[in-house]
């Protein structure tokens, strides 16, 4: 079976000791790049979300592959670029998490797992995340994207306050800020000023791309 066959099958049944060994070997033997691999991991990534799209496959399903994948970019991939003297080319940093008073993570570390896999650099600040932490991160990494997440109709407010704060310190055109959550909405977004909304992970990747000009 060809190695892009291989490494789908693995990611999909999350077969993670296969994954780990294909891409092993495949750089030891030099029969791909990190950066090939990535660009497999990538394609098969975007395939996995159409899957889920269609209702073809679930949502333990997709939050399974996401996370072996981060574990071989993480453990094998992003070490073997740096290795070689390079940095993983990269759409731009986003800096997640979830607002003020929310503890629900799941949703948030999906998109992460979705945007790193789709080239995005990612700073997840977390749960309970105040508006200042999320503003001092971007600035400190450089980020050009502000992600927020709430799960409560309790917490949503903390987003409009990172949109506010941001506001107040004049940094507002700096970044786009892109929220989510069950209880937001595209009409939430517009109202306190947000750049962008999506329903589900898939959606934030493709969100964020359109926002950047990717
Ligand atoms: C799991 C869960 C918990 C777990 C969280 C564990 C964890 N580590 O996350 C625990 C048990 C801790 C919990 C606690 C509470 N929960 Co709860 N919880 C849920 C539950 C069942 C699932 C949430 C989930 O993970 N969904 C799966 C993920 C994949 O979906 P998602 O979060 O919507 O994320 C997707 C999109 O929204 C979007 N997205 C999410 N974030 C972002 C961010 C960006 C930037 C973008 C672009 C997109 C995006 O993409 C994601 C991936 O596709 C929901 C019910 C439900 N069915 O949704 C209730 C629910 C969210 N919880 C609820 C409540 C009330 C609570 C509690 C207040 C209960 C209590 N009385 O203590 C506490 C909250 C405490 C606090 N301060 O936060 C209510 C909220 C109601 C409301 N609208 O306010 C819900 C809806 C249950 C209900 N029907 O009443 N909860």
């Amino acid at each position: 079976m060809p190695l892009e066959e291989e490494m789908k099958e693995s990611i999909l049944e999350w077969d993670e000791d296969k994954l780990i060994e294909l891409c092993r070997t495949s750089l030891e033997k030099k029969e791909a790049t990190p950066e090939e691999l990535l660009k497999i991991i990538g394609s098969t990534m975007q395939y996995i979300g159409e899957l889920f799209e269609q209702e073809e496959i679930f949502l333990p399903d997709l939050i399974g592959s996401a996370d072996i994948v981060k574990k071989v970019v993480d453990e094998i991939l992003d070490p073997a670029i740096k290795e070689k003297g390079g940095e993983r080319k990269t759409f731009g940093k986003v800096v997640l998490g979830t607002v003020e008073g929310d503890v629900h993570s799941i949703g948030k570390d999906l998109v992460a797992s979705f945007l790193f896999s789709n080239g995005f650099d990612i700073f997840n600040l977390g749960e309970e995340v105040p508006a200042s932490a999320f503003i001092e991160k971007a600035e400190e990494v450089n980020a050009k994207v502000i992600g927020l997440s709430s799960l409560l109709t309790m917490s949503m407010n903390f987003q409009k306050e990172v949109i506010d704060e941001l506001n107040k310190r004049g940094l507002r055109d700096k970044y786009k800020v892109v929220i989510g959550g069950s209880p937001t909405s595209v009409d939430w977004a517009e109202e306190i000023g947000a750049d962008g909304w999506a329903d589900d992970a898939i959606e934030a990747v493709s969100l964020i791309k359109n926002l950047l000009n990717i």
